[in-house]
């Protein structure tokens, strides 16, 4: 008897504990307790009709609503087709090839694709109006994917670790596969197929030759055959050295014969895995990693080889940008910029370049990379860091959809105003022939996915903006809280405002007024303003801010590095002027005393402090409003955040601490009131950071 109480007393407590544990993400489709809409929902779930060539994408399309309509509204879908009732499947060659129309005909709903995919993709987003509980009954949309290659980079590593990743170890199991197919995999694809992500990178782009042999390729190959029936094509990253390494020749420089023949029969034993493998992602002279300037030839050259080897499979070439010489005289602001701008026009068909969001390194906020607008002849893809290295890890709510969309709608004016950053990678401002965008991965193999469970948005909303740059942070953000975290309206306007409202939070306590790189070294967590020391002068903090007794900011006019002059005309106009340089990006492009009055009415002083208290002040406010959400998402969730946003708390009054008194040994001037000064001193805060960097 005692036995038995026991027994069920702890199954109760592990059924509370494992009420959600975030594993389901945005697809829970738990039943719908809105019984109006839910009868309106039933009313076309009783089959589905397939007028469509049978593929495994449509089975998988079939396979999802039958899923979705069944949790969410309770349907049984028999095979039984009738004249009404259902939801049909149809061909329509007149939309765009990923595209889809959704309408509501004769007492069904009909999706309409050219391709399989366009109908997995109408059945997600049929999906995603049921979840969000928005009438059907009359539905009539159509939507198509801006971009044509939508990508997650995964940085993971042979021995299951992941670079900048922050929840958790590789989601691929590479010592299992091929032979045992983890469920998790399929749960990964239909993720990314609900958002439209086709493409996936799996290994680190600090690659390791190890995942061009034919031991990997298997694995690769499994992994493949999971990813297919949801649309997701595979590439990996390559090393440049694999010649050398693999195939045992005396050098790989690109030029020489039996380095392409390597190449061109390593590309050959690929396909003969994958048959629709995407191609090769390539980090190659940049940080360390071996490419084709070690042998005097140039980033063309080296991707115009691989581009060779794909060809004949109509393989791409993913070539990295995120590359910049130690110039000790120079701005590493420049080097991209510099290195790949003569190189327009000489990269193969099947060469894409792509280009990180700034021109530094992802930080909290940049200025768009000069690049964008500068090279009509060669395809450019975006590369977004959806995984925290520079922001806070996973213990910091930080809504990223803001920051791709700040990112994506600035103007370059190449073409005259309205030549956005998203126009650019579209493919419409140079009419690109090949578009692409990428996110570095925020997966891994915590249950949750991605650490913190607010994270989840990013992956989210980094999805729908790659399908469509026009979405609004907003329209995410609403959508992702309705079919993740609460159906109670209060709770939803409270969620999506702490979602909105965070990316600027977090840029206030660490780097406002366009400071950036004064993170901790090598870590990339926490703050190190002070740091004076690196293996190179652009890995320290004061190669950044430049402060001194005058003021702060590094000049980038004419008058200094002249970065700015990478841009055009009209973008120089818009930040040349420190007077009416937006505040965003004052610090990125001019050296602004100490006692200058800005905009705002303040000196930057004061200004600076202002930003960093509130920032405080705001992370406080987000941990206030989550505790009135209380009751209204999971408990489990409910305490893991909240927790997390003690941690911010905890992270951001270390940034204001450590910030405030390392610039105010520039600046010699009191923290403005009406803020208390902080009580730890700057020699407490640098040993809190010395602790950060010990092994
Ligand atoms: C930096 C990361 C480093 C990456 C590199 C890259 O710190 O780990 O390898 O970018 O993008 O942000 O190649």
């Amino acid at each position: 008897m005692l036995k038995k109480g026991i027994i069920l007393f702890l199954s109760i407590l592990s059924f509370h504990v494992k009420a959600d544990d975030g594993y389901k993400l945005w697809l829970k489709y738990d039943l719908l307790k809105n019984n109006t809409k839910v009868a309106e929902y039933k009313r076309f779930s009783d089959f589905i009709d397939v007028q469509f060539p049978i593929s495994p994408i449509i089975q998988t399309a079939e396979k999802e609503l039958k899923k979705g309509l069944s949790g969410l509204v309770g349907a049984t879908i028999t095979k039984t087709v009738k004249t009404s009732g259902g939801i049909v499947f149809q061909k329509d060659n007149a939309l765009p090839k990923e595209g889809f129309k959704i309408v509501a005909k004769n007492g069904n709903i009909v999706i309409s694709a050219q391709t399989d995919k366009g109908i997995l993709y109408g059945s997600f987003e049929l999906l995603r109006q049921i979840q969000t509980e928005n009438s059907i009954a009359s539905i009539n949309l159509s939507s198509s994917p801006k971009i044509q290659l939508r990508m997650l980079n995964h940085w993971d590593n042979v021995l299951g670790t992941i670079e900048r990743g922050y929840a958790g170890s590789s989601l691929w199991k590479w010592y299992e596969l091929p032979e045992n197919i983890d469920p998790r995999y399929v749960e990964y694809a239909r993720a990314n197929a609900s958002i439209g992500i086709n493409a996936v990178v799996l290994n680190n782009v600090n690659a390791s030759a190890r995942f061009l042999t034919k031991e990997y390729l298997e694995k690769v190959k499994a992994l493949a055959d999971v990813f297919r029936p949801y649309g997701i094509q595979v590439f990996l990253s390559i090393n440049f050295a694999s010649p050398k390494i693999l195939g045992k020749l005396k050098n790989s420089d690109p030029l020489e014969p039996e380095v392409k023949k390597w190449w061109n029969d390593k590309a050959k034993e690929v396909y003969s895995f994958i048959p629709d493998f995407g191609g090769f992602l390539v980090k190659a002279n940049s940080e360390g990693e071996p490419g084709p300037q070690e042998f005097g030839r140039t980033h063309a050259d080296g991707a115009n080889m691989l581009a060779e080897a794909v060809k004949p499979f109509n393989g791409l070439v993913i070539w990295r940008a995120f590359v910049y010489g130690p110039n000790p005289k120079g701005d590493r602001y420049k080097e991209a910029f510099n290195e790949f701008k003569p190189l327009d026009g000489q990269f193969a068909k099947n060469v894409i370049v792509q280009v990180k969001n700034g021109p530094i390194d992802f930080m909290p906020r940049e200025p768009f990379h000069p690049l964008f607008g500068a090279m009509p002849k060669t395809p450019l893809a975006m590369e977004f860091q959806i995984t925290q290295e520079y922001l806070g890890f996973s213990t910091n709510l930080v809504f990223l959809p803001s920051l791709f969309k700040e990112v994506l709608e600035s103007d370059t004016y190449v073409n005259g105003k309205g030549s956005t950053v998203a126009k650019v990678v579209d493919g419409s401002v140079h009419d690109y022939p090949l578009t692409a965008i990428a996110g570095v991965a925020n997966t891994g193999s915590d249950r949750n996915w991605t650490g913190h469970f607010m994270s989840q948005a990013n992956w989210y909303g980094y999805g729908r903006l790659a399908w469509n740059h026009e979405i609004s942070p907003e329209q995410i953000a609403e959508e992702w809280t309705k079919m993740t975290l609460t159906k109670e309206a209060n709770s939803q306007k409270i969620i999506r405002n702490m979602l909105l409202t965070s990316r600027e939070t977090y840029v206030n306590f660490t780097n406002p007024l366009g400071l950036h790189h004064i993170m901790g070294q090598n870590i990339h967590f926490g703050m190190e303003p002070w740091l004076e020391k690196s293996a190179r002068p652009d890995w320290t903090a004061i190669y950044y801010h430049r402060a001194d007794s005058v003021g702060i900011g590094f000049d980038r006019t004419a008058n200094g590095s002249n970065a700015l002059g990478l841009y055009s005309k009209d973008v120089q106009n818009q930040w040349n002027n420190p007077q009416t340089c937006d505040l965003k990006y004052l610090l990125w492009f001019h050296h602004v005393s100490w006692n200058q009055k800005l905009s705002t009415g303040k000196t930057l002083w004061d200004e600076l402090c202002t930003r960093y208290y509130t920032g405080v002040t705001e992370v406080e406010k987000l941990q206030n409003d989550w505790l009135k959400v209380k009751g209204n998402v999971d408990e489990e969730i409910f305490e893991d955040v909240k927790g997390r946003l003690a941690a911010q708390h905890r992270e951001a009054l270390n940034w204001r601490d450590a910030c405030v008194l390392y610039f105010q040994t520039h600046s010699k001037q009191p923290i403005p009131t009406p803020f208390v000064k902080p009580t730890r001193t700057l020699e407490e805060m640098k040993k809190i950071v010395e602790i950060y960097q010990l092994k």
